[in-house]
C-alpha cells in the first residue's frame, strides 16, 4: 500500500489549476445606443463587479465611450446619443471610425458582444439604430437589441416598437428588459445572458460565467462540462494499476474539479486548499470504501482486469463528487439570487456524512454505465 502523498497531490493540484486558468481569456461587451437608455445601470445588473457604474473610474478612451477593464470581463460603456442632437450624426465615425479603429481595440482580444440598447420610454428605433446594427453585422459582429426600460411601456406600446424593430429584417435576438423590482424577475435577462454565453468562443466562456450575477443555467452548465472533463480524465488515470484511492492525480483531478465549480458560483478557493480538505477528510479512506463496495457489485470481480475497475471507480466517484458539489452551488446560488445571505463552507460539506453517503451511493449508481456515458459526451463535443 502506498502513502498517501498530500504534497504530490498540492503539486498536481497547482499544475492542472494553472494550465485550465492559462487558457481563459477575458470578454469584452460593448453597449451602445441612445443616452439614458440604461446601459450603464444594465451592466451592474448583470455582472459581479460594479463595472460601469456612475462614479466608478473608468480608463480613458475615444472620446464618449469609456472603458472598464473588470476582473473577468470587459465594459466598452457608449455614452450613447440623443436623439436630434449633434451627437447623433458623428454617432456612427465615433464608434465605427473613431472607436474599432483605435489602437486600444485593435491590439486587444476583439469585442464578443454588441448589447444594442433601444429605450422603452423614448419607444423609438431609428435610422440611425438600423444602421449602426447593420454595419456591426457587415463586420462579423454578434448583435443583440435590447428594449430596455419596458416597465414605462404599455404591452401596445411595446408591440409596436417590436414590430418596427423587426420590420428591419436585421436577424438580432431582441430582449425585453427592466430592472424594475416589479418586473425584472419575468424580463428576459436570463435570455440575454444566455445568449451572450453560447456566442462567445470557447476561450472567453468561463470567465464570463465568473463574471456574472446570473445565470445559473449557464453556471450549472460550465460545471457539467468540467465534470464530465475531468470524469473522463479519471478514467484514464484510474487504468492504471496503482490503486485509485491513493493516486495524487485523481485526488488532483478532483479538487480542481471542485475548486472550477466553486469558481464558476463565485467562490474563490485554492484547489490546493480543497485537495487539503479532501484528504484530511481522508477522500482516500472514503475511495477505498467505495471502492470496496463497488467491486462487491460487480460480478466476478475477480476476473475483470483490473485496469477495467479502477477506471470505473475513479470515475464514478469524480462524477458523483462534482454531481453533488454542483448540486449544492445551485440551490444556494438560487438563495443568494433571491437576496439571502449565504456562503458556501466547503469544508463542512466536504465532512458533512450525508454528503459522503450521497456521494458514495451515487459512485456506486454510476459505475454501470459511466465509462459508455463518458464516451457519449466527448462524441457530443465533436
Ligand atoms: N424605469 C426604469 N428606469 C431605468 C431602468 N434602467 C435604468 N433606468 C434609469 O434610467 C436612467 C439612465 O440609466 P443609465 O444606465 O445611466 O443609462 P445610459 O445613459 O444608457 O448608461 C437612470 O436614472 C436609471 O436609473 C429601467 O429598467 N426602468
Ligand atoms: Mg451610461
Amino acid at each position: 500500500m502506498q502513502e498517501f502523498d498530500q504534497k504530490r497531490v498540492e503539486e498536481e493540484c497547482e499544475k492542472q489549476q494553472k494550465q485550465w486558468e492559462a487558457n481563459l481569456k477575458k470578454p469584452t461587451v460593448l453597449l451602445c445606443g441612445q443616452t439614458g437608455a440604461g446601459k450603464s445601470q444594465s451592466a451592474c445588473y448583470i455582472f459581479k463587479e460594479n463595472i460601469a457604474e456612475v462614479g466608478h473610474s473608468s480608463e480613458p478612451c475615444t472620446e464618449g465611450i469609456n472603458y472598464y477593464p473588470g476582473t473577468n470581463v470587459n465594459i466598452y460603456d457608449s455614452e450613447g446619443y440623443e436623439i436630434g442632437s449633434e451627437r447623433q450624426s458623428h454617432y456612427r465615425d465615433l464608434i465605427f471610425k473613431d472607436f474599432l479603429q483605435s489602437d486600444k481595440v485593435k491590439n486587444s482580444d476583439g469585442i464578443q458582444a454588441v448589447w444594442y440598447y433601444i429605450s422603452g420610454a423614448a419607444a423609438r428605433f431609428t435610422n440611425l439604430d438600423e444602421v449602426l446594427i447593420k454595419e456591426f453585422q457587415l463586420l462579423g459582429y454578434h448583435v443583440a437589441i435590447l428594449i430596455t426600460k419596458i416597465d414605462e411601456m404599455s404591452d401596445e406600446q411595446l408591440d409596436q416598437l417590436t414590430a418596427a424593430i423587426q420590420k428591419a429584417q436585421l436577424g438580432c435576438p431582441i430582449f425585453n428588459l427592466s430592472i424594475h423590482p416589479q418586473i425584472a424577475d419575468t424580463c428576459d435577462w436570463e435570455k440575454l445572458v444566455s445568449w451572450t454565453y453560447d456566442i462567445l468562443p470557447e476561450v472567453f466562456k468561463e470567465r464570463y460565467i465568473f463574471a456574472l450575477n446570473k445565470g445559473l443555467e449557464e453556471k450549472s452548465k460550465a460545471a457539467k462540462k468540467a465534470i464530465w472533463l475531468a470524469t473522463g480524465t479519471a478514467a484514464g488515470v484510474g487504468a492504471t494499476p496503482i490503486p485509485l484511492s491513493d493516486a495524487p492525480i485523481l485526488v488532483g483531478i478532483q479538487s480542481v474539479l471542485i475548486y472550477k465549480i466553486l469558481r464558476y458560483y463565485g467562490v474563490n478557493i485554492s484547489s490546493s486548499t480543497i485537495s487539503g480538505l479532501l484528504s484530511s477528510i481522508s477522500v482516500s479512506q472514503l475511495g477505498k470504501m467505495a471502492a470496496g463496495s463497488l467491486l462487491k457489485l460487480i460480478p466476478a470481480a475477480g476476473q475483470v482486469v483490473g485496469g477495467a475497475i479502477n477506471a470505473t471507480v475513479a470515475a464514478a466517484f469524480t462524477y458523483a463528487l462534482g454531481y453533488g458539489i454542483n448540486e449544492l452551488c445551485k440551490k444556494q446560488a438560487k438563495e443568494m439570487m433571491e437576496g439571502k445571505e449565504v456562503t458556501i463552507d466547503i469544508e463542512q460539506i466536504l465532512s458533512s456524512k450525508d454528503f459522503i453517503q450521497q456521494v458514495t451511493k451515487m459512485a456506486a449508481e454510476a459505475k454501470g454505465n459511466i465509462l459508455e456515458k463518458i464516451k457519449e459526451h466527448k462524441d457530443d463535443k465533436k
